[in-house]
């Protein structure tokens, strides 16, 4: 009997134990919610601002057309190409500068010329895709140095294909992890790797 009694109240007391615990587990379930509401709270507070917004719709759009572009190389689509050249072309004189830190201008305006330059001459070229070819590498680029100065608002890939160009090799950006090689198209689709994630 005196066995049975100490038994329970063993039990009685593990069992308090384990309510203690999972009261403890729950509570800290709710801090982790709370943290975690708080993060969002937080992250949407800093990006609203409504310059911030305005530049990375404008940006986004160049950056579509550039993407629209490097898919249609990756399909040896050189009139697809050009076409997006001429959207690109479009949005990059389109893009309202007035929101722009001096030095984001700066920035902007360095890959501006060059970049609106490339654009046009894919545009241009439809059915002379080695030629589109030769401006896309140096759009990648500018390209590259935009992103870097002002986020492409998603998250993106810096592939390098080490044989294009007679093993100088050239870079571009994706928006998938899968790699497709615009350079080389369907000849060697999956030729090249992801150097940089860009966030
Ligand atoms: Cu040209």
């Amino acid at each position: 009997m005196k066995n049975l009694i100490i038994g329970l109240a063993m039990a009685a007391t593990s069992l308090a134990v384990l309510n203690n615990n999972a009261r403890s587990t729950e509570n800290l379930k709710m801090n982790k919610e709370l943290e975690l509401k708080s993060t969002v709270i937080n992250t949407s507070v800093t990006t609203s601002s409504v310059a911030d917004a305005k530049i990375t719709v404008s940006i986004k759009e160049i950056l579509n057309d550039y993407l629209q572009m490097k898919n249609a190389f990756t399909e040896d689509n050189s009139t697809g190409a050009a076409t997006a050249g001429k959207k690109l072309e479009a949005a990059f004189k389109k893009f309202d500068k007035s929101a722009l830190t001096a030095a984001q201008k700066k920035t902007y305006e360095d890959v501006e010329s060059d970049a609106v330059e490339h654009a046009e001459h894919i545009g241009a070229n439809g059915g002379k895709i080695e030629h589109q070819r030769e401006h896309f590498e140096l759009l990648s680029k500018d390209m590259y140095d935009l992103v870097k100065a002002f986020g492409g608002g998603q998250v993106l890939y810096k592939d390098f294909d080490p044989m294009y160009n007679n093993g100088k090799g050239a870079f571009w950006l994706s928006e998938t992890k899968e790699i497709k090689n615009p350079y080389m198209g369907k000849a060697m689709l999956t030729s090249g790797s992801i150097k940089e994630e860009i966030k």
